[in-house]
């Protein structure tokens, strides 16, 4: 193992555009931008390059972009009953509703797991992974020891700018390794569900987000670690991490420093005083690209909520919103269901007070029936709880956590697992693939030169920027996954749905490898426990 990571940082292009244009079946050369009430939340490469963006508004997205088509949002409510329907989009009476374009993060999602059950994959919002290929790398590279052969042409990828990639070193050879791996990845992606990603392929997180921005859309960049000095020239606000908050506090702190270089002026001590010990060490290490935090897989949603603000309202209106929060939540209960074969065990509505401002919150049991009239019922109670504190209220989420497994699906699941796992001739996704493409084949030499090691140690487990979380609600709910209480059977179901019930062939070459150094899709699901988001 040659000690070097391999991160890819995979990022839809255009995201919801790209939904709308494949349920509409609209040419991708269509400039296309979804709104969400009188905003532009998404707008395709076509009306970007016709002067259209997030900032415009729609009528000044229309003048420049005339034949710019619109699409709104799904959205529930604005019925009696508030049942979900395909009504014109009303603010006041109705609430975005994301499915579709969940549904579409799972489908990449999948297809990615399908590709290989030796990658690390960790969900880093609606429409963007990490990927530690590392395992992946390098056993492709301990095939060429064996006499194989692999690839080395990196011309599907662009290289950051101002870099050079050296493939007598060994940390660029697994970069080029890497991308190589990262098109097949994005190749398979839109052979299976036509969406286009960009990619960025480095040695830690940090650079592989930089680099996936570098060259969009539908192209992967690389940033070897020769480019990292120079690549430090950046707004210190453009790493993920510092553009919020902290980075806001850097800029109070430090008002006449600019750049990722400059902060390295700061001694780690001063960062210490002002920021504590935890996030001085970690800004200290950022700003010289040298962060090494490890990849956390986290494929199942901790919680489910849907939430919905509105200017102080009061009972009346609070029912209302109550009902279509009911509605929609019921339908995640159940699309989760499907998927993860897990209920819920608690409901939880948060409701604020439109004249404090404060959040207030009430739980219960789930119903056993989770339906949105059951729902609604459950809540309206919880709702008289704290009914004191938030009227008139400006806020109310209705949330569904701690999960347990659905043992009746299990069982049907199991029955199918090990129908399938025992057929003969399945020889796995990861076997059929190894080594495909090998345009410019180059042997590996032994004795390659080192480059030195470049990446400071691991950063502590938890560092104060993490990962934007696009679709997460804030909810902070508990994950009350019982893993010890799975067993073995109930893995492979599990596993065997994250995959998309692929049959034999995927679900053997799960149960069939060793993890090879890095981590299974067992090891990801075990570590749900720990790092899963709301989704
Ligand atoms: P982004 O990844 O920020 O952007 P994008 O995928 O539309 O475009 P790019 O190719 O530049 O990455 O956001 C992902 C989706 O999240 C986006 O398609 C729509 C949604 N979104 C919002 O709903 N509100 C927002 O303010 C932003 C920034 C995104």
């Amino acid at each position: 193992m040659g000690g070097y990571k391999v991160i890819l940082h995979l990022d839809l292009d255009a995201f919801y555009a790209q939904v709308e244009h494949r349920r509409l079946g609209i040419d991708r050369s269509v400039p296309l931008a979804v709104q969400q009430w009188a905003g532009l939340i998404a707008v395709n490469y076509a009306a970007r390059s016709r002067g259209v963006g997030r900032f415009c508004d729609i009528q000044e997205a229309k003048s420049r972009c005339p034949d710019l088509k619109l699409v709104h949002v799904e959205t529930i409510g604005n019925t009696s009953d508030g049942r979900m329907g395909g009504v014109a989009a009303n603010k006041a009476t109705s609430k975005a509703c994301l499915n579709r374009y969940r549904s579409a993060s799972t489908e990449v999602l999948k297809a990615m797991q399908r590709f290989s059950d030796v990658l690390l994959i960790e969900r880093a919002s609606i429409d963007e992974w990490y990927i530690d290929a590392t395992a992946l790398v390098e056993e492709r590279l301990e095939g060429v020891e064996e006499g194989g052969s692999c690839s080395l042409d990196w011309r599907e990828s662009h290289v950051c700018k101002g870099a050079s990639l050296n493939a007598s070193l060994d940390c660029d050879v697994r970069l080029i390794v890497g991308a190589k791996l990262c098109k097949e990845i994005r190749d398979a992606v839109k052979a299976e569900t036509e969406y286009e990603m960009s990619a960025g392929i480095s040695h830690n997180k940090m650079l592989s987000k930089l680099a996936s921005a570098m060259n969009k859309p539908n192209m992967q960049t690389i940033v070897p670690s020769s480019a990292v000095e120079a690549l430090m020239d950046l707004d210190y606000t453009e790493i993920n991490g510092l553009g919020g908050k902290l980075g806001e506090k850097l800029k109070t702190l430090y008002p006449n420093l600019k750049t990722s270089r400059d902060l390295q002026t700061i001694g780690q001590e001063d960062l210490a005083r002002s920021l504590g010990q935890k996030t001085g060490a970690w800004i200290h290490a950022l700003c010289r690209g040298e962060v090494d935090e490890p990849v956390k897989p986290n494929l199942l949603p901790k919680s489910l909520n849907a939430c919905k603000s509105f200017p102080a309202s009061p009972i009346e209106q609070v029912h209302k919103w109550l009902l279509i929060l009911a509605e929609e939540l019921a339908d995640r209960i159940e699309q989760d269901r499907q998927d993860f074969a897990r209920m819920p065990r608690f409901l939880v509505l948060h409701a604020r007070g439109a004249v404090h401002f404060r959040d207030h919150s009430s739980q219960s049991p789930m119903p056993k029936s989770a339906t949105r009239d059951r729902l609604y019922e459950v809540g309206l109670k919880l709702f008289e709880k704290i009914q004191g504190e938030c009227l008139p209220c400006s806020r109310l989420a209705l949330g569904a956590n701690s999960f347990v497994f659905d043992q009746k699906d299990m069982k049907k699941m199991d029955t199918y697992f090990v129908a399938s796992a025992s057929e003969p001739g399945n020889s796995g996704a990861l076997g059929k693939r190894k080594n495909i493409g090998t345009s410019a084949l180059v042997e590996k030499k032994k004795g390659k030169a080192q480059c030195k090691p470049f990446f400071a140690p691991a950063a502590p487990s938890k560092q104060p920027g993490g990962c934007r979380a696009t679709e997460s609600e804030g909810e902070g709910s508990r994950d009350g996954i019982d893993l010890n209480a799975v067993d073995i059977s109930q893995q492979k179901y599990i596993l065997s749905m994250i995959k998309g019930a692929q049959g034999p062939a995927a679900n053997s070459s799960a149960s069939k490898r060793k993890s090879s150094g890095g981590q299974s899709n067992l090891g990801q699901f075990f570590a749900t426990r720990s790092s899963s988001q709301d989704l």
